[in-house]
Order: C-alpha cells, then sequence, then structure tokens
C-alpha cells in the first residue's frame, strides 16, 4: 500500500531526461514514418509517464495479464504512441520496433487508436475522449468488490488513467467523477495532462472551468503539479496513493515539449513534426540518435522497469496457488469466464418452471425471476440500474447494494448516469470477476450507446436490461417510447440485441446473453404482460438459434408471420384469424436478429420459408426488409408514438391482428401476381 521507496530520479546512471526522451523520439518518429498520428500529446506526457511507470506501476510486462497488476488507462487515445513506446520499451512481447515503425499500417500491433485484445497491455479501447476515464472507473471498483471478496493478497491494485483536456470535456466524464467520488474510489489515480491545448487552439477557447474545484466538488481529492518535474510527480503520485479518495493529479504540461517551434500551440496536437521541426527537437532535447534508435544503457533500464513487478508477481502466484489448495478457489472461480454448473441448473430450473405455470407476465417480470434464480448460483453476477431498480426489475432479493462502507455488496445504484454506468460496466468486464448487467429504459440506449459500441467492438460480456421495449409502455408517451432504437441497435455489429416473447424467451435471451462470452447483450423487455406462448419440455435453447418456428401448418404454408417480443402474440392471433378464411399461415418468433444471421442459409429458408412474408414489431421497419422479401409486408411505427394506454396505442397504431391478416392477404395477392408471366 506505501509507495514505493524510489531512487532520486536524477541519480541514477540514465537521467530521466534520458528515459522520457526515448518516449518522445519513439513518438515523434513514428508519427512522422506514418505521416499522421499525434506527437504533441506523448511529448508532452512523456515525463508524466516515464515516472510512472519507472517507479510506482505494478506490473511485469512479462505477463500482461496477470490479475493483480495495476491498470493504466490511456483515455487520451489520440497519444496511442505513448502507450506504444511504454509498452515497446518495457518488452512486451511483440510490441517490437518494427511494430513502432509499423504504426498506423494495416495489419500492425500499432493501430491508430489503442484497442483492447489487438495490442498486449492495452488494458481498453480508447478513441473516443471520455471513455478511458469512465471505464476506469468499472476497473477501480471492480478492484475494491474483488477485493472485499478476496482480500489484499489476492486483489489490491491501482488503477491510474491519463487523460487530456477532451476527456474532460465530455459530458461523460462527469458522470464518471461523480460516480468515483461517490463511491469513494481511492485507488483511482487520474493524470491529467493539463496543457490547455486541444484541436481548434486553445482550451480558453470553449472552457473555464476550474477543474481542481470541478472534482473536488465530487469528493476526490486534486492537486496541481510541474509535469515536467520528475521529482514533483513522484512526490504527487505518492500522496495520491496514500489518500482514501479518488485523485486528480493535474499536470501542467507544455504540448509538443522539446519542438521549439511548436510546442505549446494546436499545431503539434495532430500532426507529423515535419523533417526540420524533428531535427530541431532532436537538437533542442539533446537527442542526437537514428530515428528508432535508443541508445542500450536507455534501454536497459526501461527493461529493468518492465520487469520490476517480477517479484510482486511471483509472490501472487504464491498467494494464488494457497487459495486454491484444494483444487478449486473462489477466486479462480470469478476470474473463470465459464459459468458454473450451479447456475446451468437453476436456469433450467427455472425454464421447466416457467413451462409448468405458464405466467402471462411482462417480459421485464420474468426477468426479474431469472434474476432471483440465478443470482446466488452465480456469485459474480454484478447487477445494477440507472436508478430504475423498480421499474427495470433488475435486482435479486439477495443481492446488497454496493456502497463505500460495503464493497462485498453486489448490486450497483448507478444513479441518473446510463453513459457512465454503461463504460463502468465495460470497466467491470475488463477487469475480470464480475458479470456485470445494468438496467435502464430502452429509449435511454441512446445515452450509453457510445460504450455500447466499444463493448461491441471488444467483445466484452456485458448485458444491458432495458426495458419499457415500445409504445406497450403506454402513457408515459413518446420521449419514453422507443421506436428507432431496435433498428439503430441492430446495426452495431456483434451486438446481441435480444426481444424475448414471454417468460420462457425471456429465460433463454438471459442464458444465451450470459454465455455469450465475446459479445455484449441488450435484452429489450416489455412492461406490459404478454401471453405465455411455449410449453415446457423444451430442452433446447431456442432463442439462441435467433429465429424458429413457433406455429407450422399442417399442410404448405400460404404466408409466414414474423414477430418479436410482445408482438408475437398479434402475430398468433393473426394466424388464427387468417385460418377462418383457408390461409395457412406459419408464425416465426424472432428475437434475435444477429444470431439468426449467424444460422446456415439452410436453417434461415427452414425458418422464413418460400411464402410471402409479413413482419410484425412495434418500432421502424429498419432492416426487417432483409427477412421479407420483394412480397413481403411490415406492420410497424413509422413515426413517433404517443401518450395513451397502451391498448389504444396499438388500435391506434394499426398493430393489430387484423391489420397483420390484412397484411398477410395482401402479400399473398403480390406473390401470386408476381408470379404471373407477364403479356407481351
Ligand atoms: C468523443 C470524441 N470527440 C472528438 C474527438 C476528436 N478529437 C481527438 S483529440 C481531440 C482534442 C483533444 O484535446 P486534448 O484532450 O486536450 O488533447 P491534446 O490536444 O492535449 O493532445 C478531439 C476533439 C474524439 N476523439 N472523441
Amino acid at each position: 500500500m506505501n509507495a514505493p521507496a524510489f531512487p532520486s530520479v536524477t541519480d541514477a546512471a540514465v537521467s530521466h531526461a534520458g528515459m522520457a526522451n526515448a518516449v518522445r523520439f519513439l513518438a515523434v518518429d513514428a508519427v512522422e514514418r506514418a505521416k499522421s498520428g499525434h506527437p504533441g500529446m506523448p511529448m508532452g506526457m512523456a515525463d508524466v509517464a516515464t515516472v510512472l511507470f519507472t517507479l510506482f506501476l505494478k506490473f511485469d510486462a512479462a505477463d500482461p495479464n496477470w490479475p493483480d497488476r495495476d491498470r493504466f488507462i490511456l483515455s487520451a487515445g489520440h497519444g496511442s504512441m505513448l502507450l506504444y513506446a511504454l509498452l515497446h520499451l518495457t518488452g512486451y512481447d511483440g510490441v517490437t520496433i518494427e511494430q513502432l515503425q509499423a504504426f498506423r499500417q494495416w495489419g500492425s500491433k500499432t493501430p491508430g487508436h489503442p484497442e483492447y485484445g489487438h495490442t498486449p497491455g492495452v488494458e481498453t479501447t480508447t478513441g473516443p475522449l471520455g471513455q478511458g476515464i469512465a471505464t476506469a472507473v468499472g476497473m477501480a471498483l471492480a478492484e475494491r468488490l474483488m477485493n472485499a471478496r478476496f482480500g489484499d493478497e489476492l486483489v489490491d491494485h491501482f488503477t491510474y488513467v491519463i487523460c487530456g483536456d477532451g476527456c474532460l470535456m465530455e459530458g461523460l466524464s462527469h458522470e464518471a467523477i461523480s460516480l468515483a467520488g461517490h463511491l469513494g474510489l481511492g485507488k483511482l489515480i487520474v493524470l491529467f495532462d493539463d496543457n490547455n491545448i486541444s484541436i481548434d487552439g486553445n482550451t480558453s477557447l470553449s472552457c473555464s472551468d476550474d477543474q481542481l474545484a470541478r472534482f473536488g466538488a465530487s469528493g476526490w481529492d486534486a492537486s496541481r503539479i510541474d509535469g515536467h518535474d520528475p521529482q514533483a510527480i513522484a512526490a504527487a503520485i505518492a500522496r495520491a496513493r496514500r489518500s482514501d479518495r479518488p485523485s486528480l493529479i493535474a499536470c501542467r504540461t507544455v504540448i509538443g515539449y522539446g519542438a521549439p517551434n511548436r510546442q505549446g500551440s494546436e499545431k503539434v496536437h495532430g500532426a507529423p513534426l515535419g523533417a526540420d521541426e524533428v531535427a530541431a527537437t532532436r537538437s533542442m532535447l539533446g537527442w542526437p540518435h537514428e530515428p528508432f534508435h535508443v541508445p542500450s544503457a536507455v534501454r536497459t533500464r526501461w527493461l529493468a522497469a518492465g520487469s520490476r513487478g517480477s517479484a510482486a508477481r511471483q509472490t501472487w502466484i504464491e498467494h494464488s496457488r494457497r487459495a486454491c489448495a484444494n483444487g478449486r478457489s473462489a477466486f479462480h472461480d470469478a476470474l473463470n469466464r465459464k459459468l458454473p454448473c450451479g447456475y446451468a441448473e437453476a436456469i433450467s430450473d427455472l425454464s421447466a418452471r416457467f413451462g409448468v405455470e405458464r405466467p402471462a407476465i411482462a417480459t421485464r417480470q420474468a426477468s426479474q425471476r431469472v434474476i432471483d434464480a440465478i443470482a446466488q448460483a452465480l456469485p459474480n453476477l454484478l447487477g445494477g440500474s440507472a436508478d430504475l431498480t423498480h421499474s427495470n426489475l433488475t435486482k435479486a432479493g439477495s443481492q446488497k447494494p454496493v456502497s463505500p462502507a460495503a464493497f462485498d455488496g453486489s448490486y450497483i445504484h448507478y444513479g441518473i448516469r446510463e453513459h457512465a454506468m454503461a463504460a463502468a460496466m465495460n470497466g467491470i468486464a475488463l477487469h475480470g470477476g464480475f458479470i456485470p448487467y445494468g438496467g435502464t429504459f430502452l429509449t435511454f440506449a441512446d445515452y450509453s450507446r457510445p460504450a455500447i459500441r466499444l463493448a461491441a467492438l471488444m467483445g466484452l460480456r456485458v448485458i444491458h436490461v432495458m426495458t419499457h421495449d415500445s409504445i406497450g409502455l403506454g402513457e408515459d408517451g413518446p420521449t419514453h417510447q422507443p421506436v428507432e432504437h431496435l433498428a439503430s441497435l441492430r446495426a452495431i455489429p456483434n451486438l446481441l440485441v435480444f426481444r424475448p416473447a414471454d417468460a420462457i424467451e425471456t429465460a433463454e435471451a438471459w442464458d444465451c446473453a450470459l454465455r455469450a462470452e465475446t459479445s455484449p447483450s441488450i435484452l429489450c423487455l416489455s412492461r406490459q404482460a404478454v401471453p405465455a406462448f411455449r410449453h415446457g419440455g423444451v430442452e433446447t435453447n431456442m432463442v439462441a438459434a435467433g429465429a424458429y418456428v413457433v406455429v407450422e401448418p399442417s399442410g404448405a404454408r400460404d404466408v409466414t408471420l414474423i414477430a418479436t417480443g410482445s408482438e408475437l402474440s398479434i402475430a398468433l392471433a393473426a394466424a388464427k384469424l387468417i385460418e377462418r378464411d383457408g390461409v395457412a399461415a406459419a408464425v416465426v418468433s424472432a428475437p434475435c436478429f444477429e444470431l439468426f444471421r449467424r444460422q446456415s442459409r439452410d436453417y434461415q429458408r427452414e425458418v422464413l420459408g418460400d411464402a410471402p412474408r409479413v413482419g410484425v414489431e412495434a418500432a421502424v421497419e429498419g432492416d426487417w426488409a432483409r427477412w421479407l422479401g420483394d412480397a413481403g409486408e411490415f406492420v410497424g411505427m413509422t413515426g413517433f408514438g404517443a401518450s395513451a394506454p397502451a391498448e389504444t396505442l396499438y388500435r391506434e397504431f394499426g398493430i393489430t391482428p387484423e391489420a397483420v391478416a390484412e397484411a398477410a392477404k395482401r402479400s399473398i395477392k403480390r406473390a401470386q401476381h408476381s408470379r404471373v408471366p407477364r403479356a407481351g
């Protein structure tokens, strides 16, 4: 817990300046070679990063995934070369000098912005400003939660963030800072690149915030230092590590430090310096070396920094071995991404019960029953809601709220901070040890969308429980009624958007989401009750197929009705209506387009059939057309909803069994018409 004894940063054989300049010039040379990138930030923050990595950061380059390592988040992702230079110099496998020379090129380990899972040592994908700091809040929270469960010997690390003015101007930072301050995340330390410059010029163009006062008001320790004075940097970090509050260290720096004609100006933010300025910088900083050359004494000292944590890691391995002396341990179970056997039993018992009871309840209520049924079998399930717990029905009876005095809890009251909730859940998933889920209304998915997109890009198992999923929510009106959200969320690659139609499908959707180790999920759930249509006794998870046949007529199909969620019962009623007129309709439930897309062509054809198709969903059409074909028709919304009881809205907006029946008949006619060969 105490600050490490650090040598005077100037009395080692290689000076601090030599170490920091190695970082600076790798960044300068890589940006120059790529002819694009951001040299200013790495040049400005090289001193801070050097002090952090050589004296404080607990890490071992030989094992980038050691669970008790400190986390380092480069929230200012545009300064990616700062991170790549550090990873290279400290000896991360694969981050070679050739990779730095291939900065921003196809297939390299050094993409424009840091990408999780692509480069060892990159803890999260950053680039959209503000995401890194908010993700880090989730990591720091996960650390405390794990610490409360497993103790200092197994979990005791810091989360460090480098962010810039841009991250702090983003609204997301406010939510994140506020949440971290409330929870008293003392092991979160933010190093703010306080250089007063962003792309347009001086930050005074657009911002007059007193950042220290702002963080102070949210319960942080906040101080300002000279970001080029290694002693001051070290002292501030040491102080921050002793604090029981999160800490902001505003590091006053000069962007592009050392570039004589460009430093301190926006000109150095996001463009190569150019050959003349690079030469002038070499001369000003006393760095006569060829591009990409690091003198061996400097290299040796950096590599030593990279293995500084080796002894701590060995000690941790011993502790970890002791923890599972009897073969298994709760700690290792938590880190294991596989679901325990107890979970499988709990979820299949519940599905069977739903099959017998056939409850006509809202899918959000079914979800509540799922959570209650699995919470104890899944001790690493970490729930929460953005202040809609009683509407989202996200809290299991057994879950205790998390608070600064109770990190052993497993339910987070995120407050009305949807975006920070989504980003923090990403951080929790990245940290390891938990499966996070969090609730809000589907219409507010837009507030969290940037973080959801990053979860999909990173392939994180994060579960969003989004209730009140259509006009079916009724009287709250069009502000609260999602219409375009399903379509827009389905457009995000690798995001599983589920819209279950009854209690059994809800249990199956939860099961899919929990088993999706490399995809985030959104469970879109109804406020209003829906009838049960599935019977018990089906062992297979039907939702996992994305879409499946619910009703198959005995003879050939005249039409196929495809619906999701609360509209499935409308499709089923429509099928009965047209049956009276001798029309044979199949009914397909399509709870997850993305999973259906992943099925074989044969299976898709089998489900969709050759007959004309009608889609039913109380939302805008989006990409339904791809499933409906030329003759098909969509019954849904074409604009915003309105404030009225749900039944009135369904009637007024024409989403009824009668309307579906009419659409079916029209589709059949259209199909027949198109089959008649044209004369002449
Ligand atoms: C959400 C978001 N908006 C805009 C951008 C484009 N952008 C990249 S860096 C930057 C300016 C950041 O300024 P600052 O954090 O002060 O970085 P510095 O100039 O000090 O490197 C902007 C607007 C972005 N990456 N993310």
